[in-house]
């Protein structure tokens, strides 16, 4: 609308429309063969275009003056290329321009170039290979200079997937009659345990946590008498985790639901929502994944139309006889999630899939016991390319229990007693599950680093930018 054009929406169709465009100026430079030409080339979002000056001595000098990444509007007229070019998004046209003002003049020697920031390993190996080698960004680096390196095609590429799959989670989860709610971030307790909590000065004395998740807060909306509810929301975890995957803050795609007759009425919701969510990515992300790919080179992600399930027994099982030395009722580490993974995508042909029944030792407090066998629980983790995305549980809605389970993990009864409480006044059985936002576009992009998917990332080295 109005007088600008989209730079991604410039196509043959539209030679010989005179258009208006702001956007980023990423090149300036003098015509190699033709040399009273200059050429521009223009970035917004994922699109690039050439723009061509000819004629005006003053505007081709004007036009070379410009630092890189400085914003840019240009008035001109789009003309049909005979040749297709190789390095812009917009390939038949370009735009030949009458007028070019400059909007904000970006500082003339940038820290990290958004070329460098975007170039390939194979690009990188190339340039090695002959033995030219290419400036390498490194990730601390570009955290640094987020703000330029998120201007690279992949770099756009992975936050709008993120919105597709924010988008889809509240979507998906509102046509099953799941309403959004917003629940505390200051709370007067831990929600998870552990000692993964940050603490800070509240008023009048008292000691504030940041939530490590919506846990209790969902719950107690369940005991509000809402049926089904869901959260997007920000997450703090304290924990000491300088990994691939661990945050100290990221976004919780969280849910919580009665139970009617059985726990696995969550693995639904979880099953029916991703297989949705991946086909939804493969069809409505094409460009993106393809931005990605090439600077990050991935496999698909393989998973079934209905999603597998497999019991930790059974799990334990695999890894066992593929000779993995296994703790039978401890939590799976890094190693043994991984290759269950590798297992599962032998036999089974798919990257995602949901492992239940954990140990009940290996839960949270707010965990029901299986009622067959209380050494195990009514619980279950959800699995993407080896590395888990989702935990999922029924909880214990009877507070005696849940007071007794929450003194076996050393948590003070009384900074959790309003939530306690609240399963006294009449609470139907229930369950939900808690993903991590970033995880998923990580996993789901088959991206090696979580920081990757984090606009500005905050782990236990980095608070800023
Ligand atoms: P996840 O959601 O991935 O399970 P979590 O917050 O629940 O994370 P844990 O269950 O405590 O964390 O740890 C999960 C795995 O992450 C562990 O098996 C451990 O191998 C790995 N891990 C945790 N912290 C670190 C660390 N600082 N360095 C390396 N690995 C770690
Ligand atoms: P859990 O602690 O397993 O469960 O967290 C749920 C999901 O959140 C993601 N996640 C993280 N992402 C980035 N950085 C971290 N440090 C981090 N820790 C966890 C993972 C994980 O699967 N209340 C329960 C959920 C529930 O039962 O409803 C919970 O928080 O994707």
């Amino acid at each position: 609308d109005g007088p600008w054009a989209e730079i991604g929406r410039l196509d043959k169709a539209a030679a010989g429309r005179s258009v208006l465009v702001r956007a980023w100026a990423q090149a300036v430079y003098r015509g190699s063969k033709t040399k009273n030409v200059a050429f521009i080339e223009l970035r917004r979002g994922m699109s690039t275009v050439q723009c061509v000056l000819a004629g005006s001595a003053q505007m081709m000098l004007f036009a070379l003056s410009l630092p890189k990444e400085s914003i840019v509007v240009v008035e001109g007229a789009v003309a049909l290329l005979d040749n297709p070019l190789r390095y812009t998004t917009v390939r038949e046209v370009e735009i030949q321009v009458r007028k070019l003002y400059c909007i904000s003049r970006a500082a003339p020697k940038l820290p990290i170039s958004v070329e460098d920031a975007g170039r390939s390993a194979e690009e990188f190996a190339k340039a090695e290979a002959k033995g030219v080698p290419l400036p390498c960004v490194g990730q601390d680096t570009r955290l640094d200079y987020r703000v330029i390196d998120l201007r690279t095609a992949a770099g756009q590429a992975v936050f709008r997937v993120q919105h597709q799959v924010e988008n889809k989670f509240r979507e998906y989860l509102s046509s099953k009659d799941f309403i959004s709610i917003h629940t505390p971030k200051l709370i007067s307790g831990s929600s998870e345990g552990g000692a993964a909590v940050f603490k800070l000065e509240y008023k009048n004395g008292k000691c504030a946590c940041l939530a490590q998740s919506p846990q209790l807060h969902k719950q107690m909306a369940i005991c509000g008498g809402f049926c089904r509810v869901f959260e997007v929301g920000s997450v703090f975890r304290a924990e000491d985790s300088n990994t691939h995957r661990h945050l100290c803050e990221f976004v919780g795609l969280d849910a919580e639901m009665e139970i009617m007759r059985h726990y696995f009425e969550v693995c639904d919701i979880v099953d029916g929502l991703f297989v949705e969510l991946f086909r939804h990515l493969n069809e409505n992300c094409k460009t993106e994944l393809e931005a990605i790919n090439r600077q990050y080179p991935f496999e698909p992600v393989k998973y079934l139309e209905s999603t597998l399930r497999l019991s930790y027994e059974e799990g334990i099982q695999m890894l066992k006889e593929a000779g993995t030395e296994i703790e039978p009722m401890a939590d799976l580490n890094t190693e043994a999630e991984k290759k269950l993974g590798q297992l599962v995508r032998e036999k089974y042909d798919t990257d995602f899939f949901i492992l239940y029944r954990y140990p009940l030792a290996a839960r949270p407090f707010y965990t029901m016991p299986c009622y067959d066998n209380p050494a195990y629980s009514n619980s279950f983790d959800v699995f993407l390319r080896g590395e888990e995305i989702i935990s999922g549980a029924q909880r214990i809605h009877e507070p005696e229990l849940l007071a007794k389970r929450a003194a076996e993990h050393g948590i003070d009864k009384s900074s959790i007693k309003w939530y306690i409480e609240s399963f006294r006044y009449g609470t139907p059985p229930h369950g939900g599950f808690g993903a991590g936002l970033e995880r998923v576009v990580m996993l789901f992009c088959g991206l090696n680093n979580i920081r990757k998917a984090s606009c500005f990332p905050r782990d236990p080295q980095r608070l800023s930018p």
